[in-house]
């Protein structure tokens, strides 16, 4: 028996600073009733579904900046989003941003949620590589402050088995990093669900700005293909509060081709039929791993978090 999903990218336009919870969760349902006419079984939303990206913004008041965080998942706010996914039966990924108290002291997280089909949250993932800076940059025309508004992710890069496959999620960032990939790959996943927020000008890199797109995809298509895993990839796209977002939302099959892409840079739903079982020719072959890795040699990868001197040795 195939175990093909039917799967939606939901890509979001922007979230007006001015935009409730609920009438961003409202777009949330409406993208989510229309991805289950359209014979969907799971949704994927972009990072930080549920408000505008306000790590673009200084912010010093900390009750300004823990309004823009959710102190519990489902919430008055989002409780209609799981009531409508399990009353159609779909699953969804979420991102959102997190503040936790479970450990006695404020947590801020920029997390993903991924829930099954009975609206019942199976796994949370809470984002790793952190971009940006925690200093103030008021020469650049926007900031990147996700250093400063969040702490590191602390659950690592789980996998779970759910809806008939190996599921793993990543926000964003982590894309750019293989690591972030591989790890999900030594779980044997299947599927990788991941939302971004990127912005089209880079502050620090103008020089790179009109690759944006292109180092998306190539992020996306190399991951997937390198770990033999499908991957969808979702985007908070458009004219957000004064910064322009690439949108580009994109299916990418384990072969590494773009399968279904976002055209536009509003709300936008793409669907892919990904059959699971087109992971196993790369995860058989190409990429099995313990046939062909030798992490006897990739020790760097652990023992150094910056590059150090080179280790080569002039024979003679
Ligand atoms: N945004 C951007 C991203 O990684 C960025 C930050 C843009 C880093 C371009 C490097 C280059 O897509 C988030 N939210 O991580």
């Amino acid at each position: 028996m195939s175990r093909t999903l039917i799967v939606a990218a939901a890509q979001m336009g922007p979230i007006p600073r001015s935009q409730s919870r609920q009438e961003a969760v409202a777009r949330l349902i409406g993208m989510m009733v229309e991805a289950r006419r359209m014979g969907a079984d799971l949704i994927v939303y972009p990072e930080a579904a549920l408000t505008a990206f306000f790590p673009h913004w200084w912010i010093e008041d900390e009750a300004e900046l823990d309004a823009w965080f959710e102190r519990e998942m489902p919430s008055a706010a989002t409780q209609p989003l799981f009531d409508t996914a399990a009353r159609l039966g779909i699953g969804f990924k979420l991102g959102y941003c997190e503040l936790d108290m479970t450990t006695g002291r404020k947590r801020r997280f920029n997390t993903a949620i991924l829930v099954d089909r009975l609206g019942r949250i199976v796994g949370k993932y809470r984002k790793i590589h952190l971009p940006g800076t925690d200093r103030h940059r008021p020469e650049h025309p926007f900031q990147n402050l996700e250093k400063r508004y969040f702490e590191i992710g602390d659950l690592g890069f789980p996998v779970w088995e759910t809806m008939g496959g190996r599921m793993g999620m990543m926000i964003c960032n982590d894309r750019r990093w293989p690591e972030s990939w591989r790890v999900l790959g030594l779980q044997g996943v299947e599927l990788a669900m991941l939302g971004y927020n990127t912005p089209v000008h880079n502050p620090n890199t103008p020089e790179t700005d009109d690759l944006n797109n292109f180092h998306n995809h190539l992020s996306v298509q190399a991951g997937a293909y390198q770990n033999g895993t499908w991957a969808v990839a979702v985007a908070k796209a458009g004219l957000e509060e004064g910064v322009d977002q690439i949108g580009q939302s994109c299916i990418v099959a384990p072969s590494g081709e773009i399968v279904a892409q976002a055209s536009t840079l509003g709300d936008e739903i793409v669907v892919a039929r990904c059959d699971l079982d087109r992971c196993a020719v790369y995860k058989k072959h190409i990429f099995d791993f313990a046939r062909h890795r030798r992490p006897e040699h990739y020790g760097l990868i652990l023992e150094r978090t910056g590059a150090g001197e080179p280790l080569g040795k002039t024979p003679g």
